[in-house]
């Protein structure tokens, strides 16, 4: 039975176009022997509509469409940064996407995927934004300015965020506890796999069911990571990047 691969915050960006290669050798590669693919967000460091694409990042999409035209599934979720990822970007690649959570079946564990921001609830100011950012009504009046207009605003709210996650401390921007268990629970899954945080770990949650996993996925700044699931293991790898200037 082949394994399934999950994995998240790739960041693709125009500005680190050597992540691309490694990600599309992944997808050509060892991804097509996989039973499927989850992509649990932040696949790209921005997204402003599926109409406004950076030709940069055809590659990948090309990528993404041959794998799932080899017949291997492939799954994504939104992330805070491509949460704008929509039904456009579906047709292009193949790719079928994935409501934030999502519970699934995965070779006999109940588990359930989230990007992991839902997760950080002790950063307030946070989630009042992505409140904001994520009401479908904005999102459509976003969506229909002009794409140079879109391309300044999302520039100028990354550099904003950036701003702020600088001066926040760096357990708000951490995966709560709490709130981790409490997912688990209505879910009634073992184990929880998500990304966001940047920091890669598999958390043996305590509490009656030792079986309970937390499995943070990492990202793809200084090297690429991901997670290989069957039915007898979980085998988290990472793949070197070219260096970036
Ligand atoms: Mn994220």
């Amino acid at each position: 039975m082949p394994a399934t691969l999950l994995f998240s915050d790739i960041h693709l960006s125009p500005a680190r176009p050597a992540i691309q290669d490694t990600l599309i050798a992944l997808l050509a590669g060892p991804a097509r022997q996989a039973a499927a693919v989850y992509i649990l967000g932040d696949l790209f460091e921005y997204w402003v509509g599926d109409d406004a694409a950076p030709t940069e990042f055809e590659p990948v999409l090309e990528a993404l469409k041959a794998l799932s035209g080899s017949g291997v599934p492939v799954f994504f979720q939104h992330g805070n940064r491509d949460f704008l990822i929509g039904a456009g970007f579906a047709r292009r690649t193949g790719v079928t996407l994935l409501d934030d959570p999502t519970v699934i079946d995965l070779h006999g564990h109940r588990v359930v995927l989230t990007h992991g921001d839902l997760l950080c609830t002790a950063d307030v100011g946070y989630q009042r934004y992505r409140r904001v950012v994520r009401n479908r009504v904005l999102q459509q009046l976003f969506l229909a300015l002009p794409r140079h207009r879109r391309r300044q605003l999302a520039a100028r709210l990354r550099e904003r965020t950036q701003a702020a996650v600088r001066r926040k401390a760096a357990t708000a921007m951490d995966v709560d506890a709490a709130a981790a268990q409490s997912l688990l629970r209505r879910s009634g899954a073992q184990w929880l796999i998500h990304g966001h945080t940047h920091r890669p770990a598999i958390h043996r949650l305590d509490g009656t069911d030792a079986g309970r996993l937390r499995i943070d996925l990492g990202d793809w700044y200084r090297e690429g990571r991901g997670l290989w699931v069957d039915a007898q293991d979980l085998r988290p790898f990472t793949l070197a990047l070219p260096a970036v200037a």
